[in-house]
């Protein structure tokens, strides 16, 4: 099933009905009556309404009443209340779908849908980076933003570093956790994965002409079940899930607000708070690391990023730059 966050459906005229006269039971008539949809269709969307994870007490003689909200990231429940100007304005969102990216990618040409977010309860066929595979159940934050962004192309590789910090922060505020940042765009908890992000940009001549950001947070899933699958995948090191009783809506929110603040510093070329910020949470600046770039594998001190978001990297003295691969740490 798919929803949106525009569509003025019957489901959503009951719910919202139900949300804003939340003290008082509603008979089946007087919602059939003020809705103008038969008792059948109410009665319809009310079973969906509780399979969507909303608690409706019903009473005989009396009626509904709308006692709890749903945990999931539903698109009215994202759009209500978020402070942004662009992002997450428009959400769909899918009960199963093979990957947000491949949906959002078939859509970010239309510069209606500059900002729109796909999220998804569970993915069949999620994505990483290059070509490996993102595990996603349900309890999972997957998620991918369309953005036709105005910053210069030679910044697009510091982008996923950016947008690493913004959840970095979103995560810091509404869970009280402090994650790491892992070169180029993981975050981590003691070590551990707790998101992954994936970039697919679209070019046109020397100018970026959309961007695709693919999110997956382990928001709330069974560590271990993964653990057990991805143990031989590559760049594997690790599951972490935030696994608290946390806001899934309230997150999504601030991460799309953080998001569209620091897209901001790079649309008006103010990258260096976001490197010193990067810098600071960081867990692969200082460390001896390993790295498999598409020439082969090279082991040296990540000493800082650059201006780009590549990593600087010194061996025996020399200094090479790194712009794309996966690291993996090695002592101090
Ligand atoms: C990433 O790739 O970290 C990018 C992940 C992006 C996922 C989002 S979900 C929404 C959107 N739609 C999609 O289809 N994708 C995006 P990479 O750095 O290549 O890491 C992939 C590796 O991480 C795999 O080879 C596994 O070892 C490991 N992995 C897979 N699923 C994981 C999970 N749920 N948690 C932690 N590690 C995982």
């Amino acid at each position: 099933m798919i929803y949106n966050s525009f569509d003025d459906t019957g489901l959503f005229r009951v719910l919202t009905f139900l949300k804003t006269h939340n003290t008082e039971y509603l008979s089946g008539q007087d919602l059939s009556d003020v809705l103008r949809i038969s008792r059948v269709a109410v009665w319809k969307h009310i079973k969906k309404i509780k399979l969507l994870g909303y608690t409706v007490e019903s009473k005989q003689k009396e009626g509904y009443k709308l006692t709890s909200n749903s945990d999931l990231l539903l698109p009215w429940e994202i759009i209500s209340g978020i402070k942004t100007k662009t992002l997450g304005q428009q959400a769909y969102y899918f009960e199963s779908i093979d990957s947000t990216q491949n949906q959002a990618l078939k859509m970010a040409n239309d510069p209606k849908n500059n900002g729109t977010i796909i999220i998804a309860e569970k993915q069949t066929g999620g994505k990483g980076r290059s070509g490996r595979k993102w595990i996603s159940p349900k309890g999972g934050i997957w998620l991918s933003i369309i953005l036709h962004p105005k910053f210069d192309i030679s910044i697009t590789t510091l982008f996923p570093i950016a947008s690493s910090l913004a959840l970095s922060y979103a995560i810091e505020k509404i869970c009280k956790i402090n994650p790491e940042l892992k070169w180029p765009n993981d975050l981590t908890i003691k070590g551990k994965k707790v998101a992954g992000m994936l970039v697919d940009a679209t070019f046109e001549s020397n100018r970026i002409e959309n961007l695709v950001l693919g999110v997956g947070i382990n928001f709330k899933i069974d560590i271990k079940k993964i653990e057990k699958v991805l143990k031989k995948t590559p760049n594997y090191y690790g599951v972490a899930s935030l696994n608290k009783d946390n806001n899934a809506v309230a997150l999504v929110q601030c991460f799309l607000l953080e998001l569209e603040k620091i897209y901001e510093l790079l649309n008006t070329k103010q990258t260096n708070k976001i490197i010193t910020e990067w810098t600071k949470r960081s867990s692969t600046i200082g460390k001896n690391v390993e790295i498999d770039t598409v020439n082969g594998k090279m082991k040296g001190k990540a000493t800082k990023i650059d201006y780009d978001g590549g990593l600087l990297i010194k061996d025996k003295g020399k200094i090479t730059k790194i712009i794309a691969g996966d690291i993996i740490h090695l002592s101090k």
